[in-house]
């Protein structure tokens, strides 16, 4: 029998524990896989723990490109060559500093832990008309869906949308010229050259704002998540109290062959949540880039206040964000249908929302009710968008 453990042993079988985690809750961020796993309960606590802790969605970071090295300032002397003339090389180029769209990426961690990237410079030029070597581009990986800002003047620099894109965000210096270069039939011993130009460095903010093509929004417990776990690969944590979910998921649903839509699921909404209330807005910035919006209502004649009004908060919410998130088109989706008390209250809150112009339906994620109509819906929704 395994005697019963020491207190060092139990402090070591934590921090491997922790150590677990942090790697694959990074790795495994959008697909929810604690929950999968069937471990222990610890270990599920701390997982998604680590995880609300590891999405970061904005930091700052410093990017100093390569100077260029030096000329060289060198002549040529070998046996039988009296006066052989200049012959210094040119210096390298310095390194330039790129930030380049990653797909496995999902947080901007890494520049969270890194905030300082410095390229290398060119090597000097020498002698024999030898070039300095041009230093190695630094690449700095993000997420899909990273805008970066110069955080000086507040322009955008790029916005990192496709999985090619790659932008050049300091510019290494140019190597000087050797001596070399300066040779002319007036001055063919030239003592001139030139030191390798300096690098550039900048101070970036990077947003990151998830690309997604359905956003869903609602209050705590409303469904969000069991929806999209219902119909997606993602597999965020379900339970009835509120901000369950703590930072974004995304997932793909399929919808019908070969139509794909990539839905983010977000932490709910609460009234005065532009004021902080909640865990505020600040998630808001994830549905932005969406092209609709399925707000989710949780029908319950036990919950205050009434249907009605919670919907009302939400838009309310989504209007003092960004008044432009109320121009998407968007979808109303009542849901917990299987619940026998939920269907007359949904019958009414449904012709009460489409009295406002607004497309409704009921649903349940538990049975799968109406789950293939809102799909194709949201669907034809989006493609004619685009
Ligand atoms: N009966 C029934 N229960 C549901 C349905 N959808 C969700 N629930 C339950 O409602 C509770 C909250 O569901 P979640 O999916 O976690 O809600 P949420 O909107 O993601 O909540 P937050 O993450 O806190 O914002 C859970 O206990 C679910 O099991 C449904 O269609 N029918
Ligand atoms: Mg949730």
């Amino acid at each position: 029998m395994r005697p019963s453990p020491g207190p060092n042993e139990v402090i070591r079988e934590r921090v491997f524990c922790r150590k677990r985690v942090t790697v694959c809750s990074y790795r495994t961020l959008f697909h929810g896989g604690f929950a999968r796993t069937g471990s222990h309960l610890r270990f599920r606590l701390s997982s998604q723990h680590d995880t609300a802790l590891k999405f970061v969605d904005q930091t700052r970071i410093t990017v100093i490109s390569g100077s260029g090295g030096r000329g060289c300032l060198s002549f040529r002397h070998e046996p039988y060559v009296p006066k052989g003339g200049p012959d210094g090389g040119d210096g390298g180029n310095g390194g330039d500093v790129l930030i380049q769209a990653d797909p496995s990426l999902n947080t901007l961690l890494d520049c969270q832990y890194q905030q300082l990237y410095r390229a290398r410079r060119g090597t000097h030029g020498k002698g024999s008309n030898c070039h300095g070597r041009n230093a190695p581009s630094l690449i700095i990986r993000v997420p899909l869906g990273t805008l970066v800002w110069d955080d000086e003047t507040g322009e955008l620099v790029a916005d990192i949308d496709r999985e090619e894109s790659m932008v050049v965000v300091a510019k290494g210096g140019d190597g000087g010229r050797g001596n070399a270069r300066f040779a002319t039939s007036g001055n063919r011993a030239p003592r001139r050259f030139e030191e390798g130009w300096p690098g550039q460095e900048r101070r970036l903010r990077l947003e990151l704002k998830l690309i997604a093509d359905v956003g869903l929004v609602g209050l705590p417990n409303s469904g969000k998540s069991t929806l999209i776990s219902r119909v997606s690969n993602a597999r965020p944590k379900i339970a009835d109290y509120p901000f369950t979910t703590k930072v974004p998921a995304l997932g793909v649903v399929r919808v019908v062959d070969k139509v794909d839509l990539v839905m983010a699921d977000i932490p709910g909404l609460i009234r005065d949540a532009h004021l902080g209330a909640g865990m505020g807005h600040q998630f808001l910035r994830h549905i932005e880039r969406t092209r609709v919006l399925l707000h989710l209502i949780d029908p319950s004649p036990h919950l205050t206040p009434t249907a009605e009004e919670r919907f009302d908060i939400i838009m309310r919410e989504l209007d003092s964000y960004d008044s432009h998130l109320l121009e998407k088109p968007m979808i109303a989706v009542i849901t917990k249908l299987d619940l026998p008390e939920n269907v007359e209250p949904a019958e009414r809150l449904g012709l009460w929302i489409e009295q406002r112009g607004m497309p409704v339906h009921r649903i349940s994620a538990l049975t799968g009710q109406g789950l293939k109509e809102l799909l194709l819906q949201t669907a034809r929704t989006i493609k004619r968008r685009r």
